[in-house]
């Protein structure tokens, strides 16, 4: 029997996405299911991790295996899982609040374990879901924050330079104006073998109305994509945060757990009891 090729749209959950109207997220959404698709990815080999914030929900809108944790403790989690069924391809997503912040740590230490997976970080320089506070990607003089009134005051963290130092094999950004430059980038993330890092530029047009000129702003890599860190640290250098496209992609050792052996529940049990 032939088993009827998946579209997007069967990819999509029936839960109607609560993000405000014009959010970035929607088309990050759609992206995503048109790469899953593409891929040809059974509903039932994927699962998708996030922590807390508006674009943290996005798992409750995918129709495949979902897990909404706890803030910025989603790459822990994706890890756990993919140390479990190394079998399922597992994809972690949030903001840039939960990603680079509360979930800063687990950032660094994921690019440098390099274990299979694709991290989305839907990056709209604030955190929505509470309103409007400076995220780590926030620039150091945007005033509309109440609890910034002045600014945030220091530079910006800078996710594909320090993806990169801290040791990913992909690294890629993409914007969620350019739908389809975006789906390559994502498929091409989630087959990569190892830790794919796709920083997506997704405004927020509630908290950052000032990201309508983003779609002015960004501009495609122009060089074919490097696999050589050297050349990569150079593009990183001159990059304006604002590059779009596959900015390093190289094969590495991925790391996976030694003992897949599974214990029982009765026997894990066994193992810590008093
Ligand atoms: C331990 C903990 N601290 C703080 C919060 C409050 N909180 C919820 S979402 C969020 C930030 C979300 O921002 P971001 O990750 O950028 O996602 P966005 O909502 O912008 O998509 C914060 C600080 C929380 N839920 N848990």
């Amino acid at each position: 029997m032939t088993v009827a090729a998946l579209r997007a749209k069967d990819y999509k959950s029936d839960i109607k996405p609560v993000w405000c109207p014009g959010c970035g997220d929607f088309a990050v959404l759609s992206a995503l299911t048109k790469a899953l698709a593409h891929l040809g990815l059974p509903k039932e080999r994927a699962a998708l991790i996030s922590g807390i914030g508006c674009s943290s929900r996005l798992p409750a809108y995918i129709n495949a295996y979902g897990f909404h944790g706890v803030h910025g403790r989603a790459l822990a989690a994706a890890s756990g899982l993919k140390a479990a069924r190394p079998d399922l391809a597992v994809l972690a997503v949030g903001g840039d609040g939960d990603g680079f912040s509360i979930g800063g740590n687990h950032f660094l230490h994921a690019c440098r374990r390099n274990m299979d997976m694709t991290y989305i970080v839907m990056d709209n320089e604030v955190y929505g879901m509470t309103k409007g506070q400076a995220s780590p990607t926030t620039g150091p003089d945007w005033m509309d924050s109440k609890m910034t009134p002045h600014g945030p005051g220091v530079r910006r963290f800078q996710p594909a330079a320090i993806a990169l130092a801290a040791g990913a094999g992909f690294i890629a950004r993409g914007f969620s104006g350019d739908p389809s430059g975006l789906t390559r980038i994502l498929a091409a993330a989630i087959e990569y073998p190892g830790f794919a890092f796709v920083q997506v530029l997704s405004p927020c047009p509630t908290f950052r109305p000032d990201h309508r000129d983003w779609k002015e702003q960004v501009h495609g890599l122009e060089a074919e994509p490097t696999g050589n860190a050297v050349e990569a640290a150079r593009i990183l250098q001159a990059d304006d945060g604002m590059t779009t496209g596959i900015l390093y992609a190289e094969e590495l050792p991925v790391w996976q757990p030694r003992n897949q052996a599974s214990a029982s529940i009765a026997e894990i049990e066994e193992e810590f009891r008093l």
